[in-house]
């Protein structure tokens, strides 16, 4: 099938398909793993030529490898965006595309709230070294207008945020950020692009934790920029070649191309498994406020029904008796299994405050609407009556 002809194929089919022939080479019906730092040149013309970008061609394996290559080609045509470039981590994939497009005396402005460390990049290495970082509620697009400046070279969100699920506006954004020349960078790790996919709503780069659930396994750390190829270009021979060398190892794109095969799959079962959750856990008298855009009382509801295909797999909430009773519940659970990190078969939960935000001071959590008592659930993949007992026997234990 040709290239063209992939493109115009559904979400899954591309998953499973795009960019790769098995009819090709020995007819692998998967596609190999090349695991090559470096390779070889004909001729020493054919080398300068590649070094130079005059001919096509491999050259070394921090700037392209096959495997990644068609990791990359893969999740940009799922974000329908133009390009994509796989990093080391989803830190590597933020700090490679800020590291490119930011200089000193450039202003970024971030959402109030953001993955922790997210949060010390910005705060702690990009204010170092001469660029300053505002943080703005994304959550009223109005607060963009009135900060935003000729300073303004990018406007960066999570939507829904870590860890407190906040909701952003992306077309919305978009329509200030342009009128200003101003790039927007979403962060899109909770939803994939089978849930959301803000390049079609005007956003200029994506960026991926694809240790996520892109990965889905939780065997892997990865990262993804999704944007315009040029640009990209420059991330790819500057950002990540000569400032970060975030590189993916072949291996982990090869267990990502995988994970992209049932990405579909595992999103729906994730959302439904999520949304009883939140329901069993928002009807619950222990229950102070549950936060999931599936729920009828969730504030932003209407901006996630339009937004979003379906709710996600992340939840948050807080118990009466807060962190304390959080502590409790988190030790009672038996089957969710107590970690960082989301997206996985395994249903997680863990404390913000204490894990994942830590990089935060209190005095910073309460300014950026993280609150002490908040526990996240990821939810997992596993039989739904057994996630709902494990959660009520882990309630009456508080
Ligand atoms: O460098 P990573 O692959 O771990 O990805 C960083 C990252 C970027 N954006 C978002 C929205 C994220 O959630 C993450 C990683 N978050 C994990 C978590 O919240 O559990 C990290 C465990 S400390």
């Amino acid at each position: 099938m040709s290239h063209s002809e992939q493109n115009k194929k559904g979400f899954t089919t591309r998953a499973i398909h795009h960019g790769y022939d098995p009819y090709s080479g020995y007819g692998a019906l998967n596609p190999p793993l090349h695991m090559s730092s470096t390779y070889c040149f004909p001729t020493v013309d054919e080398g300068s030529a590649r070094f130079a970008g005059e001919k096509e061609g491999f050259v070394y394996s921090r700037v392209g490898n096959p495997t990644t290559g068609l990791l990359e080609q893969r999740l940009a045509v799922l974000e329908n965006g133009e390009a994509a470039l796989v990093t080391a981590s989803g830190m590597g994939a933020t700090t490679s595309l800020l590291w490119t497009l930011l200089a000193p005396g450039d202003e970024i402005i971030a959402d109030t709230t953001l993955y922790g460390c997210t949060y010390a990049f910005f705060n702690h290495g990009l204010t170092k070294f001469g660029v300053k970082v505002t943080h703005a509620d994304l959550t009223d697009p109005a607060n963009l207008a009135n900060t935003i400046s000729e300073k303004t070279r990018a406007v960066f969100f999570e939507s829904p945020a870590n860890p407190n699920m906040r909701l952003v506006d992306i077309a919305a954004i978009v329509a200030i950020a342009r009128k200003h020349h101003c790039q927007v960078i979403v962060d899109n790790t909770y939803c994939t692009p089978y849930l959301q996919r803000p390049l079609e709503l005007g956003a200029d780069y994506v960026v991926h934790s694809a240790t996520k659930y892109l990965g889905g396994h939780g065997d892997l750390i990865a990262g993804a920029i999704v944007g315009p190829k040029e640009a990209l270009d420059q991330v790819r021979f500057y950002g990540i070649k000569d400032m970060t060398g975030a590189v993916l190892s072949s291996q982990d794109a090869f267990l990502v191309l995988r994970g992209l095969k049932t990405l579909a799959l595992r999103m729906e079962r994730h959302c439904q498994n999520a949304q009883a959750v939140a329901e069993y856990l928002s009807a619950h008298p222990k229950v102070e406020i549950c936060h999931y855009p599936g729920l009828k009382t969730f504030a932003q509801k209407k901006l996630a029904e339009r937004q979003m295909s379906l709710p996600g797999g992340m939840i948050a909430f807080e118990l009466k008796g807060g962190f304390e009773a959080g502590r409790r519940f988190m030790d009672a659970l038996q089957l969710i299994t107590r970690a960082v990190s989301l997206g996985d078969a395994e249903s997680l939960a863990q404390h913000p405050a204490s894990m994942t935000h830590a990089t935060y001071s209190p005095e910073e959590r309460r300014e950026h609407l993280i609150s002490e008592g908040l526990v996240r659930i990821s939810a997992g993949l596993e039989d739904q009556d057994d996630l709902l007992s494990d959660i009520d026997q882990a309630l009456a234990a508080i």
